[in-house]
């Protein structure tokens, strides 16, 4: 699996277009969210493109997402008061950009509904 030419998030994971980063390494990249929907909303993309999360993306992959969410909430301060974490995944679950990733969200008091 590699780069899908029309994906906006592949350009963004590859600095092809550059954004506000919070965390990279050779697998994944995280980058503020253009929209916030929270004081800290960091997006975790893969580098390589997959649609989303059940997109036969490998174990390291998904491990390297994970320890990325990690690393940003603790980059960002949120560690301690709570976040959460989102993967919309389809269109009826509001996911809009085609390819996998994770919402990391907080800095404020979130909702305490899952939908
Ligand atoms: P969704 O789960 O697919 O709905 O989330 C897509 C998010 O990507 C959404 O919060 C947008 O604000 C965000 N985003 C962005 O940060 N930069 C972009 O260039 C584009 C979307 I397109």
């Amino acid at each position: 699996m590699a780069q899908k030419d029309d994906c906006i998030f592949c350009k963004i994971a590859n600095h092809v277009i550059e954004s506000d980063y919070v965390y990279e390494d050779d697998l994944v990249c995280a980058f503020r969210d253009n929209s916030p929907q929270a004081p800290v909303h960091v997006l975790v993309v893969p580098k390589d493109h997959y649609d989303n999360i059940v997109d036969g993306v490998p174990a390291d992959v998904l491990a390297a997402m994970v320890h990325a969410v990690g690393e940003v909430v603790r980059i960002c301060g949120i560690d301690k008061d709570g976040f959460r974490v989102i993967a919309n995944t389809g269109a009826a679950a509001g996911q809009t950009v085609m390819h996998l990733h994770m919402h990391v969200l907080g800095g404020k008091k979130l909702g305490e509904g899952l939908i």
